[in-house]
């Protein structure tokens, strides 16, 4: 299997935000940092001689690389994204490049190490996030404005001291690496963003590179963050969201999405033939909020009963109207569309979908499998196809009623 198709038939993947950044969880000295807790440094405009100190607190006795493993597969994810160096510049792992890493700390243990471990044990497929631009830590690296003076950047000594021999490091030194996850490009050199994929390419052939690493060298697309794409597209694309309202961990936001948010955001994406990256962001001991680890435990639940109508499916066609009762995913190979209903309609318990031209053969209740009826008509004078499904008087599930509706040939659908 190709590299792209394995990312296209993985779906649903979990993205882990872990630094130094978690000790102090999106607050300074008493005062909130506004936005995402992993930019604290920059939106505090905390000194590096001051944030460093982080380092020598960071001792998460709580950490198990496997507790995250074991429960990404069994919330129906097929890959894990670690952030092995963050915009602050901080490497959480063993790296002879830099002494600003996770070797130094209290901790004194490589945290990719003992992640890619646990995946290969536990046939998960392991990726790498590394901020490529910006690094606050390195005087030459972009961002940090407020120690080092911006005109004797020398961007290309970074590049070649920090950047490309970390990212060598992480692509020889732990096995097999899924994809390298390049962020913030921003303005960077194109030449030095060539070699960058070049040099990863040279390391690990089939290791795919994000949309990130700038002026579309990579294997697939990012959409922004926590977005969704209003239409289904056909190329490859992932869509990074949080959890809640940070990606590094934050004390002040106890709150998660719930597993039916995540559902539904998974549905839209898939159906849009994307791949949707949740995020959790440990604490300073290493553990994720429980209020977003129980959201995806019963949302991995309703995966694993209806898990065919997530994964082994494309990009629906582009239907022409909005739904008002859901969303929808669709198997070219089953010829199957997928009805998720969430909106649950009264009397006379029909949905409807128009504009689909293929003829359906059959349609079922996934919970279930048992039959429902339906009515498929065209109205030549209004040029307008309409398939009414019948559901149940009882709503089967309140969070997403899913129905099968299997094909006689590929879906197409009318433009108007
Ligand atoms: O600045 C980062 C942010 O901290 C986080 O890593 C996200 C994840 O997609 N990427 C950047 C913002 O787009």
């Amino acid at each position: 299997m190709s590299k792209k198709d394995w990312f296209r038939e993985a779906k649903y993947g979990l993205f882990i935000h872990w630094g130094i950044y978690a000790i102090p969880g999106g607050e300074w000295k008493g005062a909130p940092s506004p936005h995402g807790s992993e930019w604290i440094m920059k939106n505090m405009k905390i000194p590096y001689a001051e944030y460093k100190e982080l380092a020598g607190q960071f001792n998460p006795q709580s950490f198990d690389p496997y507790y995250y493993v074991r429960n990404a597969k069994k919330w129906g994810m097929k890959y894990l994204t670690f952030t092995a160096k963050h915009h602050d510049g901080f490497a959480m792992y063993d790296t002879k490049v830099s002494d600003y890493n996770v070797m130094n700390t209290p901790y004194g243990k490589d945290i990719v190490k003992q992640l890619a471990d646990a995946c290969a044990e536990e046939g998960l497929t392991f990726c790498l996030y590394y901020s490529q631009m910006q690094d606050w830590e390195d005087p030459d690296g972009n961002g940090n404005t407020w120690d080092f003076d911006p005109a004797k950047k020398d961007f290309k000594r970074y590049f070649y001291n920090k950047c490309l021999p970390q990212v060598k490091e992480l692509l020889t030194n732990y096995g097999k690496i899924g994809m390298i996850w390049f962020d913030t490009p921003y303005d960077m050199p194109k030449e030095l963003c060539e070699e960058l994929a070049d040099t990863v390419r040279a390391c690990q052939p089939d290791c795919l590179i994000n949309g990130r690493i700038g002026y579309g060298l990579g294997d697939f697309r990012e959409v922004a963050d926590n977005t969704i794409p209003v239409l289904s597209r056909s190329d490859v694309w992932e869509s990074p969201m949080t959890m809640n309202s940070s990606w590094g961990y934050i004390k002040r936001d106890q709150t998660s999405k719930s597993a039916a948010d995540v559902l539904q955001n998974l549905v839209r994406i898939v159906g849009k033939g994307g791949n949707l990256l949740l995020n959790l962001g440990p604490d300073e001991n290493g553990l994720s909020p429980k209020v977003c680890t129980d959201a995806l435990d019963v949302a991995g639940e309703w995966l694993e009963k209806y898990g065919d109508s997530i994964f082994g499916t494309t990009n629906i066609p582009n239907f022409p109207y909005l739904l008002t009762w859901g969303d929808l995913t669709y198997s070219k190979a089953r010829k199957t569309l997928y009805f998720h209903v969430k909106k649950y309609p009264e009397f006379p318990y029909r949905v409807l979908l128009t504009g689909l031209e293929t003829k359906v053969k059959r349609v079922t209740l996934m919970a279930d499998g048992s039959p429902l009826k339906y009515s498929q008509s065209y109205e030549p004078g209004r040029d307008e196809h309409r398939l009414y499904i019948f559901l149940p008087e009882v709503c089967p599930d309140a969070d997403d009623t899913v129905v099968a509706v299997e094909l006689e040939a590929e879906a197409t659908a009318q433009s108007i």
